[in-house]
């Protein structure tokens, strides 16, 4: 049934729940010097090309590629539009390899239709620590789609991840795929319920009217917790060592050094908000959270509205209650005038949802592994890690 994926060291459904097998990679260690060193061969009239993420032209081009053709829901109401500021920061952490940020033209026209990346991340699963890569922004024109080209890609991605040395990865999908590590839900608190009501994202509510739903999403005009205020490169290190213990509890999570924390905590407009609590006597940062800004395309309006939506991020808590963070968080993003905040049922998200009237979405992500079987299966209260 999936001619690709039977080939690939990922875990084959029919081994599922076996628990016979050693925790540990699926395929046979090799060396980089048996790695193939030729690209694969694409179908006549494309070639490979390395995206210079640099170069506005290029940058113009993903843009395009992403917003017309990547993930839609399953009714295909709505379409991510992620930013060119946003795909330069989720693209460029350190230590990253242009290599990876792979795109297939047209070789006639140079005209580019399809785009798979990686990035590097050293990830911890329980106590064992390995480089992977967290694969992400697969995507291929809609008048290419059923080819077989997406194995293409996926393999010259994997081939030269390889080249460094790296044989492990991480990557999420909406859809089922052998097989899954995790399955997970989205769950979505109203910030502008009118919109969101406008545009489909949401209905009224069985004997609500618009405005008993307003008021019941309303929100204080300011935050609550003392000592709140937008993260600043000076907390780097301490943001840092709060993240690194924090991220210990989970099963699945980044080891992250202070580079990463400043690439991927620092805040950055329209991409990326972190806050920290400061205690308003030892001056100490006591706790953290942010969330990263991913808008979607409203399809099928002429208007070309757009959704602007917030997705919760990393947080750490070590004196304020999560639910009191991720509440001053909504503050803040109804504030910005964002629609709709979104979170994952991962870390310990579970906690608040119902508290801070997050609703059930209709999507799922599953979370995977590329050569790496856990003996115990995981549910995704064990998950730290979140791709973007
Ligand atoms: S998930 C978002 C993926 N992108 C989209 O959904 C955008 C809209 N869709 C498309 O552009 C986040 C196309 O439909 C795509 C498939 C390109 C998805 N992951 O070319 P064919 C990520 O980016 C398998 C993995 O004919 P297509 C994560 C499918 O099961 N595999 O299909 C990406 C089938 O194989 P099977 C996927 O519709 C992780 C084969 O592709 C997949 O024209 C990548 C069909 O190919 C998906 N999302 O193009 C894996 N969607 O065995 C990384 C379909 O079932 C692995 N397929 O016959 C690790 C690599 C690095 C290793 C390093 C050690
Ligand atoms: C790679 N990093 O399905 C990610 N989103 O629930 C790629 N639903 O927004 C994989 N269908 O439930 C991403 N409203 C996979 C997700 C793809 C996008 C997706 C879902 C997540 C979503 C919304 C809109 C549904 C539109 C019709 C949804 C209902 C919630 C509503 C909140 C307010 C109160 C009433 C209920």
């Amino acid at each position: 049934k999936h001619s690709f994926w039977e080939t690939q060291p990922v875990e084959q459904y029919h081994d599922r729940g076996k628990n016979t097998e050693d925790e540990g990679p699926i395929a046979p260690l090799r060396s980089v010097a048996e790695v193939r060193t030729n690209p694969y061969k694409l179908p006549k009239h494309y070639e490979w090309c390395i995206c210079d993420l640099n170069c506005t032209h290029t940058m113009n081009e993903i843009f395009n590629l992403l917003s017309n053709h990547y993930v839609e829901d399953f009714e295909s109401m709505f379409r991510y539009n992620y930013s060119k500021d946003f795909l330069q920061w989720a693209l460029r952490p350190p230590g990253y390899f242009p290599s990876w940020h792979i795109g297939v033209r047209v070789e006639a026209t140079k005209r580019l239709v399809a785009f798979i990346t990686g990035i590097p991340v050293n990830m911890r699963l329980h106590s064992m620590c390995m480089p992977m890569a967290e694969v992400n922004f697969l995507c291929i024109h809609k008048k290419l789609r059923s080819k077989r080209l997406a194995p293409l890609l996926i393999k010259e991605l994997t081939r030269r991840v390889h080249l460094e040395n790296i044989w492990q990865a991480i990557y999420t999908a909406g859809i089922v795929l052998p097989t899954p590590l995790v399955t997970c839900q989205y769950w979505h608190r109203p910030l502008n319920s009118k919109k969101l009501i406008k545009v489909g994202f949401s209905q009224l509510g069985l004997g609500m009217t618009m405005g008993r739903t307003i008021k019941h999403y309303r929100l204080p005009q300011k935050t609550f917790t003392p000592g709140f205020r937008a993260m600043e490169r000076r907390d780097i290190s301490a943001v840092a060592r709060l993240l690194q213990q924090y991220l210990q509890q989970f099963v699945v999570a980044p080891e992250l050094s202070e580079a990463d924390v400043e690439h991927w905590l620092v805040p950055l407009n329209n991409v990326v908000n972190t806050y920290v609590i400061e205690d308003v006597e030892s001056h100490n940062i006591t706790d953290v959270c942010s969330f990263y800004t991913l808008p979607s395309t409203v399809l099928g309006d002429q208007r070309h509205t757009a959704l602007k939506a917030a997705y919760l991020f990393y947080n750490v808590t070590t004196k304020t209650p999560l639910s009191q963070l991720v509440n001053d968080l909504l503050i803040v993003a109804k504030q910005s005038e964002y629609d709709v905040f979104n979170v994952l049922d991962i870390m310990q998200n579970q906690s608040f949802l119902q508290e801070l009237k997050f609703k059930l979405g209709d999507g799922h992500l599953q979370y995977y592994l590329y050569n790496y079987r856990l003996k115990e299966p995981l549910s995704p209260g064990d998950l730290g890690v979140i791709l973007l």
